[in-house]
């Protein structure tokens, strides 16, 4: 089907003598699913149905790519639980990765071990069609989310947050991403619905490779909709480039005033 996109476009820009790049959008390779591309890092729109009992333990999600490597990873350190519609939903861009296919590792971290354990909940989400709506609702039973194996593909990232006390106890979430520049695509994400204390460590294992640069954006949302707004109204700051070494990636952070607008990489409504 690709081959066949590719010879009917280089046919058309033959025929027409023209090779503009706007041209090139043409030979973009489409989803066979729903549409869409496949060819990029898409967003990812989760919704977690069913895991209110598990509201205030760590959630993580591994995105797997269609060569079962972890390319990704998702936090969740206690869900942001929506009374009302009975989910906690959030919004990843770019960490779908390119590919005809992508599969989620979703487990509860019961004992906080930041590692899945086989008396732990977990389940195996395939995507089969790749448009990064993923509609998940706890089934009956459990998988073990190392069956079949993956591998991982880099070294732990670490912040470590200090004097953020105007924000402890007034229910303001705190939210992170860790950006791989050269791949325009999110590879790792972190969420918590309250900061419990001024200073606080986020790990998220195994996400950074060593010598290459990393953004990493994060801001409290200090209003608490639940979205990402622009200064004055949430704190919002990037740490840019930020090269991982050997043993990762480890950022440390003063809360300060000095905010910068990351609204890319939280909202698809940046104006
Ligand atoms: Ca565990
Ligand atoms: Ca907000």
């Amino acid at each position: 089907m690709r081959s066949s996109v590719v010879a009917s476009g280089v046919l058309l820009a033959l025929s027409s003598g023209c090779f503009a790049v706007a041209d090139l959008d043409r030979f973009r390779i489409e989803d066979p699913c729903r549409g869409g591309r496949t060819d990029v890092a898409r967003d990812l729109e989760l919704q977690l149905i069913g895991l209110a009992e598990h509201a205030d333990e760590r959630v993580e999600i591994r995105v797997v790519d269609d060569n079962r490597a972890v390319v990704g990873r998702i936090v969740l350190d206690g869900l942001r639980y929506d009374a009302m519609l009975e989910q906690a939903s959030y919004l990843v861009r770019r960490i779908v990765p390119p590919g005809p296919a992508y599969e989620l590792r979703l487990y509860v971290d019961l004992d906080a071990s930041e590692s899945f354990e086989s008396r732990e909940p977990g389940w195996n989400v395939t995507e089969p069609c790749p448009s990064g709506r993923v509609r998940f609702e706890r089934p009956p039973s459990t998988a073990d989310i190392h069956d079949p194996p993956t591998t991982d593909i880099g070294q732990d990232f670490r912040f470590r947050g200090r004097s953020f006390e105007p924000h402890v106890g007034n229910n303001q979430p705190f939210v992170l991403a860790v950006t791989d520049v050269m791949a325009g695509r999110t590879v790792g994400f972190y969420a918590t619905p309250r900061l419990a204390r001024p200073n606080f460590d986020v790990r998220i294992p195994r996400i950074v490779v060593p010598s290459k640069p990393y953004d990493v954006d994060f801001y409290v949302d200090v209003d608490g909709d639940g979205a990402y707004d622009r200064h004055p109204t949430d704190h919002t700051w990037r740490i840019g480039g930020a090269a991982a070494r050997t043993d990762g990636l480890v950022v440390d952070f003063e809360h300060n005033t000095a905010f910068q607008d990351v609204c890319d990489t939280f909202s698809r409504d940046c104006g």
